[in-house]
């Protein structure tokens, strides 16, 4: 974790070797802030390094803000190795109890990028503020566009709105897919984001 200020290790864990993923996304209400995890025994931790637990949520891959609250879920996709083509799908940490729920299986889809399982996109496209996936149809005919069907007592401007997010949906979804993230904490504890400063030429 860096100081992005200076460039400063804050903290870290030495694994001693390759540590192929990590992700970054509030899943756990009990701290402040985003929580961080990755294998190769780094475990799941709180943003200042503090240990929650050695049980990785199923799946280190894309977050995804889908549910009506404001933590972030986790989307990936269930892999076949026979057929070396992966499902989409959107998980839920379960904090207390460490372990992971599906909300959403995109039957009928496939991820991109075989074992990497990314979506063909994942951004806040309709405007509610929580974030669609696109997943192509497995017969490669069509894109499909799925959007939460959860309620929630939060309104925010569209993720849009936010130039670092905007630009993270142009970048992340394309190059080494990782999920866009945005310029304020959006997560539980969070403030109100100012207003986003836009105008229409
Ligand atoms: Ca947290
Ligand atoms: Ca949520």
């Amino acid at each position: 974790m860096y100081d992005p200020n200076t460039g400063a290790i804050l903290w870290g864990v030495n694994t001693g070797a390759d540590t192929g993923r990590g992700l970054s996304a509030d899943i756990d209400p009990r701290t402040i802030g985003e929580e961080v995890w990755a294998g190769n025994g780094v475990g799941l931790r709180t943003v200042t390094g503090t240990l929650i637990t050695n049980t990785l949520p199923s799946s280190t891959n894309f977050g995804i803000w889908w549910d009506g609250d404001l933590l972030r879920e986790l989307l990936d996709h269930t892999y076949s190795s026979s057929s070396s083509t992966g499902v989409g799908k959107i998980d839920k940490w379960d904090y207390t109890a460490s372990t992971t729920s599906n909300l959403l299986t995109a039957t009928g889809t496939l991820s991109n990028n075989t074992t990497k399982g990314n979506p063909s996109l994942q951004a806040d496209i309709f405007g509610d503020w929580r974030e669609e996936a696109v997943w192509r149809k497995s017969d490669n005919s069509a894109l499909r566009f799925y959007t939460t069907n959860y309620e929630s007592n939060y309104r925010f401007y569209t993720l849009m709105h936010d130039p670092v997010y905007r630009l993270g949906v142009a970048w992340q979804n394309i190059a080494y897919n990782q999920p866009p993230h945005t310029s304020f904490y959006l997560g539980d504890g969070m403030s109100t984001p100012a207003q986003p400063s836009m105008y229409t030429p």
